[in-house]
C-alpha cells in the first residue's frame, strides 16, 4: 500500500465494502476474485479508516428470518468492536430485488411498494442492532425511463410517505437522502441536493432528516460538489459525504478523489474544513472504484490514495493565508486570488 498522508487531523474516514470489488461492469464479468468480507473488514484499520458504510445485505442476507438476522448482525458487530471500527451508515439496497425494478417506494405495483417499505423498516432494525443512527436512502430507481410511466407528483408524495414511515418506525434514526440525477434511471424524481433538502422539510421530523452528498452525483447534475455541500451545511443537514471524482457528464465513474479536477477537490475540502464538517462526528466517506485493469493485490490503492488526496488537499487548504484571501476578496482582486490558489495547488511559494 502507498503510505498514508500524515497531516494531524480531526477527521474520521469511512468507506463501504462494495468499494473493494471484483471489477465487473455492465460490459464484462468479474476480473478479480471476490475478497472475503472478513478480510475487507480487516483492511479498514490497515488503510487507516475508522468506520464502515453498510448496505443492509452487506451485513446479513436480505431474506433471513429475524432471529438469524439478529445473530448475523451480532457477529458483524463483534468483528467491528474487535477491530475498533463502527458502522457509520446503513442503507437499504432497494435497487437489486426483482420487486424493485419499477422503483421501490414509487413502483406502480402496491405489493412491490409494500415490499420496499418492509425492507426499509427491517433495515432500520438492523441499523439499530449494529448501533448506527445514520440511515442512508439512495433512491436509485425512484424515477422513470419515460415521463408518462408515473405521475411525478404522486411519486414525490410516496417518497415522503415512506421516509415518514421509517422515521416513525425508529424514533432515533436519522435519514440521509442521497440525490443522484440519473443512472440507473433516465431521470430521478429527486435529482439534486436542493431537491433532497427541500423534501426533508416536508417530513414529520426535519431535525432527523438530512443528506449525504456524493461528489460525482453533483457533477452529473452539472453542479459543483463544494457548493452543494455548502448549501447542505447552511441547512445543518450535511451528515455524510461520498467523496470521489467524475470526468464530465457520462456514466457514474467513482474515480479517486481529486484525480480528475484537483481544484474542484480542493474546493470541496476547503468548504468542509472552513465550515466545521466532521466536528460533530461526521465522517469523510469515500465511494470510489478501482479500475477494471487493477489486480486483486492492488485493489485497495484507490481507497488509500483517495484518503491521501483528502489529507494532502487539507494541508494545502490550511496553508493558504486566509488574511490574504480576505484582502483579495475585499478588493475584488480575483485574478490574484486565483493565482494564490493555483500556486498553493502547485506547491509554489514564488
Ligand atoms: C450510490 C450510493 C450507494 C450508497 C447508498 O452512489 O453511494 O452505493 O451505498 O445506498
Ligand atoms: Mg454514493
Amino acid at each position: 500500500m502507498s503510505p498514508a498522508a500524515t497531516t494531524p487531523t480531526t477527521y474520521r474516514f469511512s468507506f463501504g465494502p462494495w468499494n473493494i470489488s471484483t471489477g465487473a461492469d455492465p460490459f464484462g464479468p468479474p476480473v478479480r476474485k471476490e475478497m472475503e468480507f472478513a478480510r475487507k473488514l480487516k483492511a479498514y484499520k490497515e488503510l487507516g479508516f475508522d468506520a464502515v458504510q453498510f448496505h443492509d445485505d452487506d451485513i446479513v442476507p436480505a431474506d433471513l428470518d429475524w432471529n438469524s438476522t439478529l445473530k448475523g448482525v451480532a457477529e458483524v458487530k463483534k468483528v467491528l468492536d474487535g477491530e475498533g471500527l463502527f458502522a457509520e451508515i446503513v442503507a437499504p439496497r432497494l435497487w437489486e430485488d426483482p420487486r424493485t425494478i419499477d422503483g421501490a417506494f414509487t413502483s406502480n405495483n402496491p405489493a412491490d411498494r409494500q415490499y420496499a417499505l418492509d425492507r426499509s423498516k427491517r433495515c432500520a432494525d438492523i441499523a439499530r442492532a449494529i448501533g448506527c443512527q445514520n440511515y442512508v436512502l439512495w433512491l436509485a430507481r425512484e424515477g422513470t425511463y419515460i415521463r408518462e410511466a408515473k405521475c411525478a407528483r404522486t411519486a414525490i408524495g410516496r417518497i415522503v410517505d415512506a421516509w415518514n414511515a421509517i422515521l416513525e418506525h425508529d424514533k432515533q434514526i436519522r435519514i440521509l437522502g442521497e440525490a443522484k440525477p440519473n443512472e440507473p434511471m433516465d431521470q430521478a424524481y429527486l435529482p439534486t441536493v436542493g431537491h433532497m433538502v427541500g423534501i426533508t422539510y416536508k417530513t414529520i421530523d426535519p431535525s432527523r432528516s438530512g443528506v449525504l452528498i456524493e461528489s460525482a452525483h453533483s457533477i452529473l447534475a452539472g453542479l459543483d460538489p463544494a457548493d452543494d455541500m455548502a448549501y447542505a451545511l447552511y441547512h445543518g443537514k450535511l451528515w455524510s459525504v461520498h467523496l470521489n471524482d467524475q470526468n464530465g457528464l457520462k456514466y457514474d465513474q467513482d474515480k479517486v478523489f481529486g484525480s480528475v479536477d484537483l481544484r474542484r477537490a480542493f474546493n470541496t475540502v476547503w468548504t468542509l474544513e472552513k465550515n466545521g464538517y466532521g466536528r460533530q462526528g461526521e465522517c469523510v466517506g469515500l465511494d470510489v472504484k478501482a479500475m477494471r485493469t487493477t489486480t486483486f493485490e492492488e485493489s485497495m490503492y484507490h481507497l488509500s490514495h483517495s484518503k491521501t488526496m483528502f489529507l494532502r488537499l487539507l494541508e494545502v487548504v490550511r496553508g493558504v493565508d486566509q488574511r490574504q484571501v480576505e484582502e483579495f476578496r475585499a478588493h475584488r482582486q480575483y485574478e490574484q486570488l486565483e493565482m494564490l490558489i493555483l500556486n498553493a495547488l502547485m506547491g509554489r511559494k514564488d
